[in-house]
């Protein structure tokens, strides 16, 4: 039997980038998201190149119930996960703390930290009964070093990389290992989001420096993920070469 990967926030960016890499090693996957098209066209895509399975999950990771009943609803042979991805995530605005719309800090900490907690919630007792897993969640430099106007998306993130250490340590007694990966800028539909559609403040972000690709962050997430049973990288921070933190670019222009 193929091993499983579960990967939430698979449309786009880092998860999609993932499903590839993953399948192509020979994992069966989950990819979870809100776009059921988009989630529909990458199972196609992905059976027709690679000899492996992948099975769709549509649902709102901010939703208590539609995570719980994601999960419950699948197959039990799609329920033997063997790593869980946290990918799904989001930034919403790059606004002064006093201004910031409160709507849009609601939806970071209700996806990237709640989400984060319910589809972990739902999967561990599994783990707990195999007395195995991986739980691989996706933080930021965001998540180590606030930056002015990142208020928000920053403490979600630093939540990222404080429920990482102490799943860490109380899952320590099940054999379940947890990695955190924190990336820096990574070109993906990340910054057109947090702008909101708006395709030139977008592309202004990734002006003058080679950016992370998705990729890129896909194949370090895969190295965490296939290390023997006896070893857990506990975090990466990851950066392209011409960034180091969250203020300091050298740049080319
Ligand atoms: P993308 O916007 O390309 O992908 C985000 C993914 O999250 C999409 O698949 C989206 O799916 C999913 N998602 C967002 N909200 C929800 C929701 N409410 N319910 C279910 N799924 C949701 O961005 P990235 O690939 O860049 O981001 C992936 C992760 O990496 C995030 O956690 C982000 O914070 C983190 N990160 C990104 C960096 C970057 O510079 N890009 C740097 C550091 C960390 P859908 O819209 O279909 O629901
Ligand atoms: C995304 C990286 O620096 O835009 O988490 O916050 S940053």
């Amino acid at each position: 039997m193929n091993k499983i990967v579960l990967i939430t926030g698979a449309t786009s960016g880092i998860g999609n980038a993932c499903a590839t890499v993953f399948a192509a090693a020979g994992y069966n996957i989950v990819i979870t998201g809100r776009r059921k098209e988009r989630l529909e066209k990458i199972k196609t895509t992905i059976e027709s190149e690679y000899n492996i399975k992948v099975y769709t999950l549509c649902f709102d990771i901010q939703n208590k119930k539609e995570v719980f009943d994601a999960i419950e609803s699948m197959p039990a042979e799609w329920k033997a996960i063997d790593t869980l991805i946290n990918n799904a995530g989001l930034s919403l605005g790059r606004d002064s703390f006093d201004t910031a719309d409160i709507n849009d800090w609601e939806i970071m900490m209700n996806t990237n930290v709640n989400g984060l907690l319910y589809i972990t919630k739902a999967l561990l007792p599994h783990f707990i009964k195999e007395k195995k897993g991986h739980v691989i969640n996706i933080g930021s430099i965001a998540g180590k070093e606030i930056y002015e106007n990142g208020n928000i998306y920053c403490a979600s993130k630093f939540a990222v990389d404080a429920i990482s250490k102490s799943m860490r340590i109380d899952l320590l007694k099940y054999g379940i290992k947890v990695t955190a990966i924190h990336p820096g800028a990574v070109e993906t539909e990340f910054s057109l989001v947090r702008f909101k559609g708006d395709v030139s403040k977008a592309d202004a972000i990734y002006k003058g420096f080679k950016p992370l690709t998705a990729e890129d962050i896909a194949n370090t997430i895969f190295y965490t993920a296939t290390l023997p049973d006896h070893v857990c990288i506990n975090e990466v921070i990851i950066t392209c070469t011409q960034q180091a933190g969250t203020y300091y670019y050298h740049k080319n222009i």
